[in-house]
């Protein structure tokens, strides 16, 4: 590309999609010789990669017994202009509504104010719509943050047409779908890895999740208990979070200890991914399901709900089997109708991974260049 740019990135550092596409879309940007600036209250998770051209600045919040609630929010708007200022930012990127954009649209105005025009971009994850959005008490500040910032994007279709039925959206909203960078996702089976959690004949189902409510945690276990019936099996639950109890407490109740284990957050997935036959992923709402995509790049089938965004990344009959949100029975169903057809199995293992393809970051990446490009060139003519 044209320019080399200083980019600042502000992104949720937990376990969790968007953080994860922030944080590789940083360091892909990085590896095209843009400086990137990353900025947030931890490290990402996934930003384990020294560079010269990386950079975190982390958001200190203090204590004040003043304070019933510490006002990250504010804390986050004057770190974001200390940055701009410092590092001659020309351009923010920043992910989730709120605090994000909410406080990049603050520090955008500050700067104006010392002369300083910075470009914000806006990326629309899922949630901070889907249900933040939905929460009255927000919703002002989710449509203000959207209309002021410079370019928003959604990371699927389905979100694109929630948001504008949603808000009153005086912009354009381009979808830029989730990538994923292929060369970190390895299809061969670890043999001995797999070893250590079925036998041979036995087939492997995942979820990875942050086990929020919306994941429905407890349908993931209600389809293995009726899979295990027909089919010798195992589950692995990789992830945490408040459903997890509730998850465990099924799994006792159901008998099913020996058979589920649960491993908590793993920083690396694609190894687990590799020796999985099935990911489910039954979430009562997805506004793209990153993680059915990172399990498509690893040559697994995924059985899913058909709700938000899931449709365009697993595909009906190619990759996956869909099903309505809270339909356990013809989730197992389908779980059963692959594990006991192998040739079909094999047959959406490899759409699954053709399809995971045409999300590659290399073509995706230069969306995201070209709305920074357009937006510095705008800045240049003024
Ligand atoms: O799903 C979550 O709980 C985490 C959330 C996030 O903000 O990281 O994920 C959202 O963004 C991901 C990346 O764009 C999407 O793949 C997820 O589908 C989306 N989650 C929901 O819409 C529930």
């Amino acid at each position: 590309m044209k320019n080399k740019l200083k980019i600042g990135i502000v992104c949720y550092p937990t376990y969790g999609g968007s953080g994860v596409v922030a944080t590789e879309l940083g360091i892909a940007l990085s590896e095209q010789g843009h400086e990137v600036h990353f900025i947030s209250y931890d490290q990402p998770f996934r930003l384990d990669l020294f560079s010269e051209k990386i950079y975190y600045h982390e958001v200190a919040v203090p204590d004040y017994p003043l304070f019933e609630y510490a006002p990250y929010e504010l804390n986050l708007t004057s770190k974001l202009v200390d940055v701009a200022m410092h590092e001659k930012l020309n351009i923010l990127h920043v992910h989730y509504a709120i605090p994000h954009a909410s406080a990049a649209v603050n520090a955008k105005q500050i700067l104006a104010t010392y002369g300083i025009e910075l470009p914000i971009v806006t990326t629309l994850h899922g949630t901070d719509i889907t249900l933040l959005g939905k929460d009255k008490s927000f919703k002002p500040v989710i449509e203000y943050a959207i209309n002021m910032s410079d370019a928003v994007t959604v990371v699927s279709e389905a979100l694109r047409k929630e948001t504008l039925d949603y808000f009153n959206v005086k912009r354009e909203i381009k979808t830029v779908p989730n990538f994923i960078d292929m060369s970190l996702y390895q299809q061969k089976v670890d043999h001995k890895l797999r070893s250590n959690f079925a036998k041979e004949e036995e087939f492997l189902i995942t979820h990875i999740s942050n086990f929020r409510k919306v994941k429905r945690v407890k349908d993931v276990v209600k389809i293995f208990e009726k899979v295990n019936k027909e089919i010798p099996s195992k589950l692995l639950m990789i992830g945490d979070g408040p459903e997890r109890i509730k998850a465990e407490e099924l799994c006792r109740k159901l008998g099913l200890v020996k058979k589920v284990k649960f491993l908590g957050k793993l920083r690396i997935i694609e190894k687990m991914l590799a020796i999985s036959d099935v990911f489910v992923l039954p979430s009562e709402t997805e506004s793209f399901g990153l993680v059915a995509l990172e399990a498509m790049a690893s040559n697994t089938a995924i059985i899913s709900t058909n709700s938000g965004g899931i449709s365009e990344v697993n595909i009906e009959g190619r990759t996956g089997l869909l099903s309505n949100v809270g339909d356990v029975d013809k989730m197992a169903k389908d779980t059963i109708l692959l594990l006991k057809n192998s040739e079909l199995l094999k047959r959406f293992k490899s759409n699954a991974l053709a399809h995971a393809k045409s999300f590659a970051l290399k073509n995706v990446l230069p969306k995201y260049n070209t709305i920074y490009q357009s937006l510095c060139h705008a800045k240049k003519k003024k």
